[in-house]
């Protein structure tokens, strides 16, 4: 049977070999639910980058461009780091240049994988599904804050694990604590993550909404893969 191991942040991926592993990587707060809102909306492509500079670059280069830092919507670029502001028409068919402070920090550090899958509760059965099939070795790495630990990421990767688990070993200390933090707290997900670190730095910016909604398991049917630095949606795309 492949393995499921969960990386609890990106500090700790040296610790990893990722070559030929699957890797899913998450940031429910709110990086990896906003790229796949935004596919589900039909935005055609997202260019994830590490640095302001590659962002403004593309931005130049005629990408809609997205930089977040702290949370804030970074001077000079077009969209924030909502999921609501991906809920647009305008954005179909479009090309999205994006810069956050740990999500795409935590894809562009996942090069070396066999596939990089981008991970959300509200594409969490295409992803399972795809795992599924794919019947490879898998690592969740959880995007987490500035090199820390989170709740929220480490609660998506113990949701993953509940459905892969009868077809996939789970050995590792991290995943078996991911999976039994989910199962101790899946009917209480809101009230626990509104207690976390990142929900109150989130909350003097007044987006309470945009955590409920991230909370949220299967509004959107599709699987985005991150592939020579683009980020497609390959549930219409193969
Ligand atoms: O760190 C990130 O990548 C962001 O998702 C953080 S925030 O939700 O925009 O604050």
């Amino acid at each position: 049977m492949p393995n499921v191991e969960v990386c609890l942040s990106p500090d700790l991926l040296h610790l990893f070999n990722l070559r030929k592993k699957n890797v899913v990587v998450v940031d429910i707060l709110r990086a990896t639910s906003c790229m796949v809102t935004a596919l589900a909306h039909d935005v055609e492509v997202i260019i994830p980058v590490a640095s302001i500079e590659e962002c403004k670059f593309l931005q130049k280069q005629g990408y809609i461009s997205a930089a977040e830092r702290d949370g804030l919507k970074v001077e000079g670029f077009e969209l924030d780091n909502s999921p609501f502001s991906y809920q647009n028409e305008d954005l179909k068919g479009k090309k999205i240049a994006v810069t956050t402070t740990n999500g795409t920090q935590a894809i562009t550090k996942s090069v070396e994988a066999e596939k990089i899958i981008i991970g959300a509760f509200l594409n969490i059965s295409a992803v399972a599904a795809f795992l599924l099939e794919e019947q490879r070795d898998v690592i969740i790495l959880c995007a987490g804050w500035k090199g820390n630990f989170n709740l929220e990421d480490t609660l998506f990767a113990g949701a993953l694990i509940e459905i892969l688990q009868k077809q996939f070993t789970v050995e590792q200390d991290s995943s078996l604590a991911a999976l039994e933090l989910y199962l101790s707290k899946k009917t209480e997900l809101l009230p626990f993550i509104l207690a976390s670190s990142h929900a109150k730095r989130l909350s003097k910016l007044n987006i309470k909404d945009d955590i409920a909604f991230c909370l949220q398991h299967d509004t959107y049917d599709v699987l985005p893969i991150f592939h020579e630095k683009e980020l497609r949606n390959y549930k219409i795309n193969v």
